[in-house]
């Protein structure tokens, strides 16, 4: 017998890195016409040294590669020293990123205050007592335009402040404030931990691998307990504070006959107009008198996700759709902020009518139209910007949108606040429920699927899978940003998805109320899983700490240099977090084991790269069951419960059919 060749190495294709039906679809009309992320992504191979953080680049003296025996830069920096500053940069960029979000909120709530803003006003003002009991501001007796500066310019300060600690770290349980200040990671301003960072890490500075990343941490910090906390609250008081609403995400939520807008990136304050704009009667008869039937709102990444929680505005899909979503060629406009916008948009867009319109002084594109956003006169700009995409509309060429489908249906707008409620009401709101039912071993463990896509790993397969597979085994799953979208693009963020959950975490879930996969918003609203944690942590019962909780993080899909920094917050809290994708600092062991095993055993949290979703799910299984037996809880069984709770979930949703609403503002008082 002729013996066997082993297969020719075949060749990727767009389609291959996708599950998404919708998105094939439109690549395949692509294919040889328009050149997208998953093109490139075939024909660029990653650098293979510096994705693992090999590479120095910090002075005019290297590059130095730190690969094979070369084992030191020119200047004599080891491998360990590169992985950390290299590792360093990233979770300061990804922090200034959101922290900049944050200080943008605050700025907007200053220009409210001062009545300087027309368009925008307080739609919580439970959240504005609230946030000023945070910061130790009184609130009671005095115009709530008073107490809503006074927090504006008290969070203004948390960016500029010199010393001392963020205000927000008094949000965490005792024992973790008491860990940070021993282990010497408490940050001081936001600003100044950024900054510090870049100094360190500059040629010649901070040399010590576990030093850099002690910095590090401070830095993300600044991130989760500082700039994205900030960002979360100031949304809440001005946009209104979450609760569950129906929509429907992905390609097919663009319309044939009518003006498509879509948002994109991550600021909500200009999308939050436009979505006042688009059901303007002046501008609705504006497209009426260009033959339109209407004026259709999608999103796309952050932005998405901030416009679904508070009005149910459909995500046309994640990260690694955007361009996709021009490629329908039922665009006018694509209006982008900041932040996971790629650059391609506006090529992509000359194969289209599109006008890619960016918006912000911080993010212009060649090739795009720039329409600066003025915050102070926010209605205004939207208005102009939509009357841009009524005027495109007439340029429609032919148009391929894919069929929407029925899973493309989700639930959304789950504040921490509202799943407080859920579980006690107005005056009894409590975590009690859910950490009673993690004590008996309902339900088994949390985990918090977050993050973006990447376009070397096929789009939502690592995140779907990931998350099928936890709440088969009674893991409840809260999701946030492209993990958000990616999850319901695939129905599981429906109700009837609670049919794939394990039978105590369905019995749980229908008591409470909430689907076992909850979206709980942007990826700023990261902050509102370590609200949640906090909570569980405080309730009693599950230990002191987060880091006691049988809980994890998860970032199948990531690419973003914010999701390294998010890692890294939550590792400072106390939470294991891992990565579906090859580690940026395999190069050092030192490092990989410091960030991991290191942090771990200092603030009962780490992060580790896995890019073996099966392995990574054994992981997630193995951490929770660990943390289950060191709090002495009941081993897990997924063939001890069973019988169903109350109907709260349907009642819910009967509510939602029949056009009603969730008010539940006054319950984050
Ligand atoms: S948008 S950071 S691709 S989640 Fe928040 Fe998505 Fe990641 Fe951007």
């Amino acid at each position: 017998m002729p013996e066997e060749k082993p297969d020719k190495k075949v060749e990727k294709k767009p389609t291959d890195m996708s599950i998404d039906t919708a998105v094939c679809e439109v690549l395949s009309n692509c294919e040889g016409v328009v050149e997208t992320a998953f093109d490139r992504a075939i024909s660029i191979r990653p650098c293979p040294i510096g994705a693992e953080g090999a590479c120095c680049k910090h002075c005019a003296m290297g590059p130095c590669r730190l690969v094979a025996k070369t084992t030191r830069g020119v200047c004599g920096a080891t491998r360990a020293t590169v992985a950390a500053r290299n590792f360093a940069r990233a979770v300061a960029a990804g922090a200034a990123a959101h922290s900049d979000h944050g200080r943008g909120m605050a700025f907007a709530l200053l220009a409210v205050a001062k009545g300087e803003t027309e368009g925008f006003r307080i739609r919580d003002e439970a959240k504005v007592h609230a946030v000023a009991g945070y910061m130790g501001i009184k609130s009671e007796g005095r115009p709530i335009m008073d107490v809503a500066r006074e927090i504006a310019e008290t969070a203004l300060g948390e960016f500029g402040k010199q010393t001392g600690e963020l205000i927000y770290l008094k949000r965490a349980t005792p024992a973790r404030q008491e860990l940070w200040r021993k282990e010497k990671i408490a940050p001081r301003g936001i600003d100044r931990e950024v900054v510090e960072v870049m100094h360190r890490t500059h040629m010649g500075v901070d040399q010590d691998a576990e030093n850099i990343l002690d910095q590090t941490l401070r830095a993300s910090m600044t991130d989760g307990w500082g700039g994205s906390m900030l960002a979360t609250d100031i949304t809440d008081i001005l946009f209104g504070t979450p609760t569950p609403l129906q929509s429907q995400v992905n390609l097919g939520v663009l319309k044939d006959d009518e003006v498509n807008l879509v948002v994109h990136g991550h600021e909500p304050t200009l999308s939050e107009m436009i979505v006042a704009a688009s059901t303007d009667p002046e501008l609705l008869e504006y497209a009426k008198s260009k033959g339109a039937n209407g004026i259709n709102l999608a999103g796309i990444c952050c932005t998405a996700n901030e416009v679904l929680m508070r009005h149910g505005i459909p995500p046309a899909g994640n990260f690694l759709s955007q361009e996709l979503a021009i490629a329908t060629g039922a665009v006018e406009a694509m209006i982008v902020d900041v932040q996971c916008i790629m650059q391609s948009l506006a090529e992509v867009a000359t194969h289209f009518h599109t006008k890619v319109i960016t918006t912000s002084p911080k993010a212009k594109i060649e090739g795009a139209t720039h329409m600066e956003y003025d915050e102070h006169h926010a209605y205004q700009s939207a208005k102009d910007i939509v009357r841009v995409a009524i005027d495109n509309y007439p340029n429609r060429g032919a148009a391929k949108i894919p069929g929407p489908k029925p899973d493309e249906a989700l639930i959304a707008g789950f504040s921490h606040e509202y799943i407080r409620y859920m579980q006690g009401g107005l005056y009894r709101g409590s975590f009690r429920p859910l950490n009673d039912a993690v004590a008996a071993g309902r339900i088994r463990g949390l985990a918090g699927v977050v993050g973006c896509n990447n376009a070397r790993v096929a789009q939502d397969a690592p995140t779907v899978q990931i998350i099928r597979e936890l709440i088969k085994n009674d893991v409840l799953v809260v999701v946030t940003g492209c993990a958000a979208t990616g999850a319901a693009k695939y129905g599981y963020l429906q109700p009837e998805f609670m049919d794939h959950a394990g039978a105590g975490l369905r019995e749980v879930c229908e008591a409470i109320g909430i689907p076992p996969v909850v979206h709980v918003g942007s990826c700023v609203d990261n902050s509102r899983i370590l609200t949640i944690l906090t909570e569980c942590a405080t309730e009693g019962g599950l230990g002191d700490d987060i880091s006691d909780l049988p809980a994890v993080g998860i970032c199948p899909e990531y690419m973003s240099e914010k999701a390294l920094s998010i890692g890294s917050y939550f590792a400072a809290s106390g939470a294991y977090v891992l990565f579906g994708l090859p580690s940026p600092v395999s190069n050092s062991p030192e490092v990989v084991d410091l960030i991991q095993n290191g942090w771990n055993a200092r603030f009962g949290g780490g992060i580790e790269f896995e890019p073996d979703i099966d392995a990574l799910i054994a992981k997630v299984f193995t951490r929770i069951d660990a943390k289950r037996e060191a709090l002495g809880l009941a081993e897990y069984d997924a063939a001890r419960f069973g019988e169903s709770g109350d109907r709260q979930m349907e009642e819910m949703l009967e509510t939602l059919d029949k056009g009603g609403s969730l008010n539940v503002y006054s319950v984050s008082r």
